[in-house]
């Protein structure tokens, strides 16, 4: 084969692929770290001493990054932790017993709202949120919309094929088909809120009151509203530690992050890419034709 035919046969093949690679592509939508060593709510918060519980609770409870990338047909909601997140699991379940999760999401769909979707991590949010995805072990996870009826326990996609919610290393992975989750870009805004399971709890938050006990947090107060969470995804210690600070009769008020990103168009750069090397190479055989 001369060696014009072997290079416009590469670039066949490469075109022929390309379009399947772009569209299998995995790409980073949003990401963000959280400090280490802050799960401690608005910087007081302790944990309820069982020993069931284990001694590494504060490091189970502690995320450090947050992941949001598109895996073509679905999107995939990565959230790491200092400590495995099933280092220590008494009860079985998928192996985070004692993470309560919830990721909720700012896309502007549908009408939003400003107050938790039920009553339990007791926050509530600077920007109206319209999607909120409830993470908990035991096949618990919910996808609910700002307009789901919380009172009608039928509302809510429920786990399944498309909704997956599993361990791997230090990692609590979500994944969600695109046409159950709708468009999440660079334009999309999130709020992450760490609490400690319990089942028995409202809204599965285990709360935190003024002192610790075997099965609530301390720190907080006993007559005041109080945020049940232990960490929250915010660039600094200090700016979480501000945002959960609550007020008598008051509830502290969440600011969202994300939503600031430049989106690259991976598929336009790819077949351009492409193009130029069409070109480059077209241009290299009608050099060598003429010579
Ligand atoms: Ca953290
Ligand atoms: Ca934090």
């Amino acid at each position: 084969m001369k060696k014009g035919s072997m290079v416009l046969a590469i670039i066949m093949i490469l075109l022929m692929t390309l379009p399947a690679f772009a569209e299998n592509q995995k790409t980073v939508i949003f990401e963000m770290q959280d400090p280490q060593g802050d799960s401690n709510g608005p910087g007081t918060y302790t944990y309820a001493t069982s020993e069931e519980f284990g001694d590494k609770v504060e490091q189970m409870l502690d995320l450090t990054n947050f992941k949001v990338t598109d895996l073509g047909q679905k999107i995939e909601f990565r959230l790491t932790f200092a400590l495995e997140p099933n280092h220590v699991t008494p009860w079985e379940g998928n192996g985070f017993n004692f993470h309560r999760v919830d990721i909720y999401l700012v896309t502007g769909e549908g009408k939003g709202r400003t107050d938790t979707f039920n009553k339990g991590a007791m926050v509530q949010f600077d920007t109206p949120w319209d999607k909120v995805i409830k993470i908990a072990d035991w096949n618990q996870g919910k996808l609910f919309h700002s307009e789901s009826d919380v009172a009608n326990a039928s509302q809510g996609i429920s786990q399944g094929e498309n909704f997956t919610i599993k361990v791997e290393n230090k990692d609590i992975v979500v994944t969600i088909a695109k046409n159950l989750i709708g468009l999440i870009d660079n334009k999309t805004q999130y709020y992450v809120l760490v609490g400690h399971h319990d089942g028995y709890g409202p809204d599965d938050y285990r709360p935190v009151t003024e002192q610790s006990g075997k099965y609530v947090g301390g720190g907080g107060a006993d007559e005041e509203i109080n945020p049940n969470v232990y960490d929250i995804l915010a660039e600094t210690a200090e700016e979480q530690y501000s945002q959960l600070k609550w007020k008598e009769g008051k509830l502290a008020t969440l600011k969202p992050v994300g939503g600031t990103g430049i989106k690259i168009p991976y598929k336009l750069l790819i077949i351009v890419l492409v193009a130029l090397l069409v070109l480059g190479s077209g241009f290299m055989l009608i050099k060598r034709r003429r010579y």
